[in-house]
């Protein structure tokens, strides 16, 4: 049977008595954004012989960079959703304040419009990463920054797009995980990997091991251990350097990804909003564990909106050694 996400998005919607159809139309704002990237993303490479950004195209109009134009489309596709109060992005240094200011504005939306960009040139996976929260209790329009400093746990729904060889948009409501590949014949993304589980335990390690020398005490231990064959079998690497292609393998055939702690980024290279916290979400309903090296994320209070964290995350049996390597707060 063909599914598409929006049937989907409404089946689930059906799970919360009373639910107004705002939510599943806030989504819809994202799936359209997406597809308008996506779109973008695929002639990328014919940017040579079109025009690079800054050209006039042959519409006369002035040719963006695709990051620049990912981020348009989702704040262009999400401003017309009445339910969304306040909007960030990596791309923006401050939060956006829907002009609306609607009562009905209940939820904030995060998002890395296209993470990993640098890598488009060279016809790599990038992505998008978003998650959605609730507007807390008693605060208005005017305090954002409250809608969006919430810890990860208090997401209400969270997931990626991977423009890989093909599109795909991974989400979770906090019941399971599903993914949906793009048919572009007819423009829908249709359920492709229905509740996802990860695998207990992977092949893979995925870091940037030219950081190994920065890395806190015990993470090149647990590396090496994947590595030399303590947990049964010799692991093999594999890094892309797009998070969500990085993280969308992990997540189907389980392993670990690590962005910890390094010489140059001491706090971690990802943001904590748009990049971890979704991905965190994520993994937990997929079966797996992610961390910052002390606490599990989803735990973590934000006190700024382009915060960066360190994150680890993946199959329960990596995550356990990982855990024994490096001690944390609470075992998770
Ligand atoms: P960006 O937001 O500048 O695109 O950087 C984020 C990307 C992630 O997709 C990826 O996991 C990481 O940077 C790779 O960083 P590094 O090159 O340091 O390994
Ligand atoms: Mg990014």
């Amino acid at each position: 049977m063909i599914v598409t996400v929006q049937q989907h998005i409404l089946q689930d919607q059906k799970r919360f008595p009373g639910a107004s159809g705002e939510f599943s139309w806030l989504l819809s704002g994202i799936t359209l954004a997406t597809k308008m990237v996506q779109a973008r993303v695929r002639r990328a490479g014919l940017s040579d012989i079109l025009g690079d950004a800054g050209d006039i195209n042959v519409q006369g109009e002035v040719q963006q960079k695709l990051d620049v134009y990912a981020n348009e489309a989702l704040m262009h596709c999400l401003s017309a959703r009445t339910s969304i109060g306040v909007l960030a992005s990596e791309e923006n240094e401050k939060p956006v304040i829907m002009g609306h200011r609607s009562k009905e504005a209940n939820y904030a939306v995060v998002f890395d419009p296209l993470d990993g960009s640098s890598n488009i040139d060279v016809n790599v996976s990038v992505g998008t990463t978003f998650s959605i929260m609730r507007r807390p209790e008693g605060v208005g329009c005017d305090e954002p920054e409250k809608w969006l400093l919430q810890p990860g746990s208090k997401q209400i729904a969270a997931g990626y797009v991977c423009y890989g060889s093909s599109t795909i948009l991974v989400y979770s409501v906090g019941n399971g995980v599903h993914g949906f590949t793009l048919d572009p014949s007819v423009g829908a993304y249709l359920l492709s990997h229905p509740n996802i589980r990860m695998p207990q335990q992977g092949k893979y390690y995925s870091v940037n091991e030219a950081y190994r020398d920065g890395f806190p005490p015990g993470y090149n231990e647990f590396i090496d251990r994947l590595r030399l064959g303590a947990l049964g079998q010799r692991y093999a690497s594999r890094y892309i350097g797009s998070m969500v292609a990085d993280f969308h393998r992990t997540l189907l055939k389980g392993g670990v990804f690590l962005y910890p702690p390094t010489a140059e980024h001491p706090k971690g290279k990802l943001r904590m909003l748009y990049e971890a916290n979704p991905i965190a979400y994520l993994v937990e309903q997929a079966g797996g564990v992610a961390t910052d090296g002390r606490r599990r994320v989803l735990d973590l209070q934000p006190t700024a909106i382009h915060q960066r964290t360190p994150l680890i995350m993946g199959s329960t049996v990596e995550m356990a050694e990982f855990q024994r390597c490096v001690p944390h707060e609470n075992s998770l």
